[in-house]
């Protein structure tokens, strides 16, 4: 029911996809949103715990598991199953929701309404097209391929497509592909493609920010790459794109694309960040923070006495952002927590 697919198995995996699928119903049915936020913590904790926990007590002494939880916990491993979740897998409306939110653009809200409007299945939402937004027809209207994880073989022929039109817009861009292909996964969700231009920083003017990012979408759109818009601003752009058969492999499928222009400065930080993944975005943050350095998607900052964040450091790779901090170098492939 989760957009995000796990792929990794640890000791505790079983557990995880439990308490998130009961995250994701207090979500997406009841919008209890704290609840979803606990299972989601208690999860993210059992995920990065080295052993299988073998009891509700056990997991009781992990921070972000408290008396309820571990209950759960309890009931499943004794039992194999949970009475709660039986009873959410057999909801009707609870089903509806999960199978609306496959289509993109298409968030627990608006799921939510189609439900109690009576549009149920994705067959119902093609009958009601007029009332959909530009996104979730689009969303629909790909449906089957955005459903499809990208296979790597073809995430690398994106990359060196995407290098080589890049730079024949103007060779000073700098294009990474971050996202879990930078991570090494086997397969991705979408393209999250990350550019900069030396000439363009966070002290540029508004009137020529629009420029550097529109020039590279415009030649992906006349390579008939790029083959549709969800959005785009002047920094960042949400679409659709196609490889050329003569690119890759034949029947190759329609793929979710982003692409974000950075102010060169910000590059880096920019590039660790959208490589995630989440989980270890924020453990490197909460690290930051104990050290006394902000971290975010822009830049680092050291915390002074009182709190408030300094100038930003300058870096010029991830590395240097590890050692400003005074972590341990981390692979892409090794941020998966
Ligand atoms: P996938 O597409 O293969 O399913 O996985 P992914 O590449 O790891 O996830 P993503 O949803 O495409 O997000 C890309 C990276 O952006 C992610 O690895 C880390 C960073 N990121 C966060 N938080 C969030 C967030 O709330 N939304 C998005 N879109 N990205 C986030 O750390
Ligand atoms: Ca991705
Ligand atoms: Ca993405």
């Amino acid at each position: 029911m989760s957009k995000r697919k796990r792929e990794d198995d640890g000791p505790n995996t079983e557990f995880c996809n439990v308490l998130n699928e009961l995250a994701e119903y207090e979500r997406n049915v009841n919008r209890q949103i704290h609840k979803y936020n606990a299972y989601r913590k208690a999860a993210a904790v059992l995920l990065k715990h080295p052993t299988r926990i073998t009891s509700g007590k056990e997991a009781r002494t992990l921070p972000g598991i408290g008396e309820k939880i571990a209950k759960k916990l309890d009931e499943y491993i004794q039992t194999g199953k949970l009475a709660k979740l039986e009873k959410i897998r057999d909801d009707d409306l609870n089903l509806s929701i999960g199978n609306l939110m496959k289509v993109s653009g298409v968030g627990p809200v608006a799921a939510k309404k189609f439900v109690d409007d009576g549009i149920k299945t994705i067959e119902d939402l093609k009958n009601i097209e007029d009332q959909l937004n530009h996104h979730q027809r689009i969303g629909l209207k790909y449906f089957e391929d955005f459903e499809e994880r990208i296979p790597r073989t073809e995430m690398l022929l994106h990359q060196k497509f995407l290098h080589e039109e890049v730079t024949k817009v103007d060779t000073k861009y700098t294009i990474e592909i971050c996202g879990s292909f930078r991570r090494g996964k086997p397969s991705s969700g979408d393209i999250d493609v990350l550019i900069c231009h030396p000439n363009f920083t966070s002290q540029t003017k508004a009137d020529t920010k629009s420029d550097y990012l529109k020039q590279v979408v415009d030649h992906l759109k006349a390579r008939a790459y790029i083959t549709d818009v969800l959005s785009q601003g002047a920094l960042k752009f949400m679409g659709v794109c196609l490889l050329n058969q003569e690119e890759g492999l034949p029947g190759l499928r329609h793929r979710r694309l982003d692409i974000r222009l950075i102010p060169a400065e910000q590059f880096y930080c920019g590039v660790l960040y959208f490589t995630g993944s989440d989980e270890f975005n924020r453990e490197m943050r909460q690290y930051a923070l104990d050290k006394g350095f902000t971290l975010n998607e822009y830049n680092v900052r050291p915390l002074g006495t009182t709190g408030i964040p300094g100038e930003s450091v300058p870096v010029t790779c991830e590395q240097d952002i590890f050692d400003v901090i005074g972590m341990k170098y981390r692979l892409p492939n090794e941020r998966d927590l």
